[in-house]
């Protein structure tokens, strides 16, 4: 597969802003962009990241990530481009997706 290019986190975001999808921010330190998803519970929030999951592997693009009990940060950002690419703005989309 080729190498994702880079459009940065601002694109993304003014993108994402586009679409009315909210919560989405920079991350400081790099070129990245998070949002905090929260849950009504523990099932939930796991049921969100298994779909993300089946997602990630399909499209062989992985978020970081870290859950506790109902909130579950993510990251998003290419490390083949180092940097944000328009795959992370494709998981953003299905992740607003999959959080109902
Ligand atoms: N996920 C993310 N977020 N960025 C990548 O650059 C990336 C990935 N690259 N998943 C893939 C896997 C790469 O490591 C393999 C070799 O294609």
């Amino acid at each position: 597969m080729s190498r994702p290019a880079k459009i940065g986190a601002a694109a993304a975001l003014s993108q994402l802003n586009e679409a009315q999808l909210e919560g989405w921010t920079a991350v400081s330190g790099k070129d990245a962009i998070g949002k905090t998803f929260r849950f009504a519970d523990f099932n939930a929030a796991f049921g969100f990241m298994t779909r993300v999951a089946l997602m990630a592997d399909k499209i062989d693009h992985h978020p970081e990530w870290f859950n506790v009990y109902n909130r579950v940060e993510v990251v998003l950002t290419t490390h083949d481009a180092d940097g944000v690419s328009a795959l992370d703005v494709e998981m953003a989309r299905f992740m607003d997706s999959a959080a109902g």
